[in-house]
């Protein structure tokens, strides 16, 4: 059986040594769509509110702290940020929404970059949608991942911070959260708990890019421009499409963030 990664055959069975991550470097910066990287590589990127701990998860997963800027600041990362790991796929860090007092211009240009990358980024795999543990359901969050929904974006739920408040509540918060939005799918969205903290979660979340990996790239019969990463053609993507976003019943909305 020939393996395909992203159209380019490889030997035997292709291995992105996942969970022994050798190299996480920083690619770049970027303002905007056009300013990211190629699309050669697969991508997993990190949304949230503010603050909700994407730099700090994404450090964790990397197993590298200090790769991606982590502050108590609300609103600290402003840009689209590409980290490379093992050379074969990427940790994106976007900034978050819902902090109100960025400047209502500036807020405007990132939040209009998120939403192109998110929308038009053809490599995106999937997305991490981050939500506060320790918080019962945000109007915000509910509304964001209506909108990942709704624009058929591939995501898994990512509760964060359990360390920061008692199991109790964690699972309280978790349940109503996925009370609010399970009822527009057939099947709900796939949820992860993480703590940065305490180091918790990183298997698992390692276990969710490794598995849409190595769905994407068995395609025995396809030729390379088959392969190419769209939506439609993604078996990972299908996949996660379908345990998440089947058909929602509420209408689509504008950008909510
Ligand atoms: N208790 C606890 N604090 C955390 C955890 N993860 C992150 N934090 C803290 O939360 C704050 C924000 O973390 P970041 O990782 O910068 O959050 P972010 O979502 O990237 O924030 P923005 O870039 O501002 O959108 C920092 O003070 C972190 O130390 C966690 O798992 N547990
Ligand atoms: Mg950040």
């Amino acid at each position: 059986m020939v393996l395909f990664l992203n159209g380019i055959p490889c030997e035997g069975s292709c291995s992105f040594q996942i969970v022994n991550i050798a190299s996480a470097i920083f690619d770049r910066s970027a303002p905007d769509l056009d300013s990211c990287p190629d699309e050669s590589l697969p991508e997993f990127a990190f949304i949230g509110r503010s603050n909700v701990g994407k730099s700090s998860l994404l450090n964790m997963l990397a197993g590298k702290a200090g790769l991606a800027r982590v502050s108590p600041t609300p609103g600290f990362t402003k840009l689209i940020n590409f980290f490379t790991m093992n050379k074969t796929w990427r940790l994106v860090d976007l900034p978050g929404y819902g902090f109100a007092q960025v400047a209502r211009k500036h807020k405007s240009r990132f939040n209009r970059a998120v939403a192109e990358y998110l929308q038009n980024r053809p490599n995106l795999f999937c997305v991490f949608a981050l939500i506060d543990s320790g918080l019962s359901p945000q109007p915000m969050d509910v509304e964001f991942i209506e909108w990942l929904t709704s624009n058929t974006i591939p995501f898994v739920i990512v509760f964060t911070k359990t360390d920061a408040v008692k199991s109790a509540t964690v699972q309280k918060n978790i349940q109503a959260f996925m009370d609010v939005i399970s009822g527009w799918y057939e099947k709900p969205p796939a949820y992860y708990t993480c703590s940065s903290t305490a180091k918790h979660g990183r298997r698992e979340l390692l276990g969710v890019i490794e598995e849409t990996l190595a769905a994407a790239q068995v395609a025995p019969e396809m030729s390379a421009e088959e392969t190419s990463l769209t939506t439609e053609d993604s078996p990972a993507i299908i996949r996660k499409v379908s345990a998440t976003s089947s058909r929602p019943k509420r209408p689509d909305r504008a950008r909510p963030w």
